[in-house]
């Protein structure tokens, strides 16, 4: 409209013709393939969730490749669990790749730099597993299906007072990384909102090995569960640490325990883990037992939540281009603010004009080294 000042230097600048096709929804055909850029941390901490999103994203663009009309090509960036490095995959996307979209990155901690590099340029960006308060807040540009950890800590929470009958805990987290320390002040949050006191608040970093001085006061406190907001890199040394000092209390965790990696390094140390998350291998959800069939076929491993969270981004992206049948980055966030109560893997699933994702939590345990439903 006259006198509309546009968000976005160059968004109008940059779309392309050829990306906009004929014919609507399932009968939409677009003549130039739609480039999507991934950014994953394939190497170093969060790898351990980058692997599986890589074949969730690579499975569900294949499928929807053979639907024909819209071809996706993705171009795959491994940030190496570095913000900086992870800036560099998105100048190269934005800039020299000209994608529409970009999926990714994995963490939080990477996100908070490069979500500002996509909002400044007018390219919509797709966190699948960036869980920290304020991402969405970062722009008009910028969305998720990834759960947020403030609903999944407000279900984890109450849910593990009501099994475990929870009165004390001790809160122990990373204090380095963005997600850690967010997740930490909404663990404080819950647990006061629960009546839950805590008797000891122990800090350590990423990069930490060695708990023993934190792990000894948590011990003195004896508390009725630990709630850990930690990366794996970190987690698996403390978990195995506390249970060789007879720390024997439950473990409460963060998003980053949604990962039957770290579940299988700690052994019996997971066993009672509870977890909130978006995704569980038994949720009765549209295309769930498709997804994990087609999933395990092709890797020869189950999937896990990061990978049904990253499967579920190429729906939303495919939903996003098919409504207009238009493949520029324009359309494509028009559209990705509008998906209403669409039945994905995750549930019933809706993402909202500020870009953050709405649909139901799901509480797990560890029970036998694999993750049941709680709640
Ligand atoms: C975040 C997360 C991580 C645990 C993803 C792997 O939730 O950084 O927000």
């Amino acid at each position: 409209a006259a006198g509309c000042v546009s968000e976005s230097s160059n968004a109008t600048a940059d779309a392309d013709n050829s990306l906009v096709g004929t014919g609507s929804g399932d009968d939409c055909v677009i003549e130039s393939p739609v480039k999507v850029g991934l950014v994953l941390s394939l190497t170093e901490g969060a790898a351990f969730a980058g692997e599986y999103q890589q074949q969730g994203l690579e499975l569900a663009f294949n499928q929807l490749n053979e639907k024909g009309g819209v071809e996706y090509q993705t171009l795959l960036e491994d940030d190496q669990t570095n913000p900086e490095v992870g800036i560099a995959a998105y100048e190269k996307l934005i800039d020299r790749e000209k994608v529409s979209i970009i999926v990714g990155p994995t963490l939080s901690n990477v996100a908070f730099s490069t979500f500002f590099d996509a909002q400044e340029a007018g390219v919509p960006a797709l966190g699948i597993s960036t869980t920290a308060e304020g991402i969405p807040e970062i722009g008009d540009y910028i969305f998720r299906d990834s759960l947020s950890e403030q609903i999944a800590l407000n279900a984890s929470i109450p849910a593990a007072k009501k099994t475990l009958g929870l009165e004390r805990v001790a809160i122990m987290y990373d204090s380095t990384d963005e997600f850690t320390e967010s997740a930490y002040t909404t663990m404080k949050e819950v647990l006061e909102d629960e009546g839950i006191e805590i008797v000891e608040d122990q800090a350590f970093e990423t990069s930490d090995q060695e708990f023993r001085a934190q792990l000894t006061k948590v011990k003195d406190a004896n508390p009725d569960a630990v709630v850990l907001s930690a990366l794996p890199g970190a987690t698996i040394p403390l978990v195995k640490q506390a249970r060789e000092l007879g720390i024997d209390a439950p473990i409460i965790g963060g998003n980053a325990f949604n990962s039957p990696v770290m579940v299988g390094a700690l052994e019996d140390a997971a066993e009672g883990l509870i977890v909130g998350g978006a995704w569980s291998s038994a949720l009765d959800s549209v295309g769930n037992e498709e997804f994990i069939a087609a999933y395990t076929e092709e890797y020869d491993r189950a999937p896990d939540q990061f990978a049904a969270q990253a499967y579920t981004a190429a729906q939303l992206i495919d939903v996003a281009v098919r409504a207009d049948c238009d493949g520029n980055r324009e359309a494509i966030k028009d559209n990705l603010g509008q998906i209403l109560e669409l039945e994905t893997i995750l549930g019933t699933l809706s993402l909202d004009e500020n870009g953050e994702v709405h649909q139901d939590p799901v509480v797990q345990i560890v029970e036998n080294g694999e993750f049941k439903i709680l709640e």
